[in-house]
């Protein structure tokens, strides 16, 4: 985003930077407005630096016996200079959940598997491609996939990531769910996920991870079941901040991409300084003197 045209909720409208790739001039209002989740001002009109679209595209399915190994395949693929667009995980759970939303198997699922990985590889060049393609094939392979899917074709692609994309909504549809999005040094995802596992098995609950473990980024889905809502509201509170210390102690943060809202907002203190939410608020106060946008949401 290089441009920002918003108002303000005392009425006036403030432009910030414009059609323009550099900007150093005052403090970078831009981001602290993208990232202000509705609370500073609405924005009425952005400016965005498109890239060109790749020439090429390749996605890969991986399959896996245990997650471990599609960990081991990620690590490896951040230190082999391959760099993939996207890097997203599926635990089987997750994968069966949107595969009944949609009505449709996803290939492979006569498998026996319990994660995969679902990768994007593009570039202008289809030799360069295909070599980025076969030799992740590989490495995943070495580290014990069972097997992996190339879809060279858009329908092909389009299927695959249509299951991803269903994720979310298809999880909501099964009964309550808690949704975290908690976010770790990419080097760090398998300590996280051992401990998602282990609070798993503590809590006796379903727990369905997938996201962009390319960037540390997961989605952890608590699912409710057939739990009583007594009990359910007894235990998120204790299991949230249970895999959030360990977030924290690992050096991530509790959110990477959805933001702080209501949802996360007995939460925030864990993350960050007395001192940053004190900082927060007096922007927010400058902003909204009156509290009007979004009142109640982050602090
Ligand atoms: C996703 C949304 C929920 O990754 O962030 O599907
Ligand atoms: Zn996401």
């Amino acid at each position: 985003v290089v441009g920002l045209e918003a108002v303000l909720p005392t009425g006036e409208i403030i432009q910030c930077g414009g059609k323009i790739v550099k900007n150093a001039t005052g403090y970078n209002l831009i981001n602290l407005l993208i990232g202000s989740e509705g609370t500073l001002a609405v924005i009425t009109l952005a400016i965005l630096r498109l890239l060109p679209l790749p020439l090429q595209k390749v996605s890969l399915l991986i399959l896996y016996k245990n997650i471990e190994s599609a960990i081991a395949t990620v690590q490896e693929i951040i230190t082999h200079k391959i760099l993939p667009s996207a890097i997203e995980l599926m635990e089987e759970e997750a994968i069966r959940v949107a595969e009944e939303y949609i009505g449709r198997k996803l290939l492979f699922s006569n498998h026996n598997y319990t994660c995969s990985l679902l990768i994007e590889i593009d570039g202008n060049r289809k030799d360069e491609v295909e070599r980025d393609y076969e030799e992740l094939g590989k490495i995943a392979l070495k580290k014990g996939a069972i097997d992996v899917f190339v879809a060279e074709d858009k329908f092909q692609q389009q299927r695959l990531w249509e299951s991803r994309r269903a994720i979310s909504e298809a999880l909501k549809s099964k009964g309550e769910v808690d949704h975290e999005d908690i976010v770790v040094p990419r080097s760090k995802i398998p300590d996280l996920l051992l401990k998602v596992k282990e609070i798993e098995k503590k809590y006796k609950i379903k727990i369905a991870c997938y996201g962009h473990v390319g960037d540390g980024n997961i989605h952890v889905n608590i699912l409710r079941e057939n739990r009583s809502k007594s009990e359910w509201k007894n235990i998120i509170p204790l299991l949230v901040r249970e895999l959030f210390e360990c977030t924290l102690s690992l050096g991530g943060t509790i959110s990477g991409e959805h933001g702080i809202g209501l949802a996360k907002k007995p939460y925030l203190r864990m993350a960050i300084s007395d001192q940053q939410v004190e900082l927060m608020r007096q922007i927010k106060k400058v902003f909204d003197p009156n509290n009007i946008l979004n009142p109640g949401k982050i602090f």
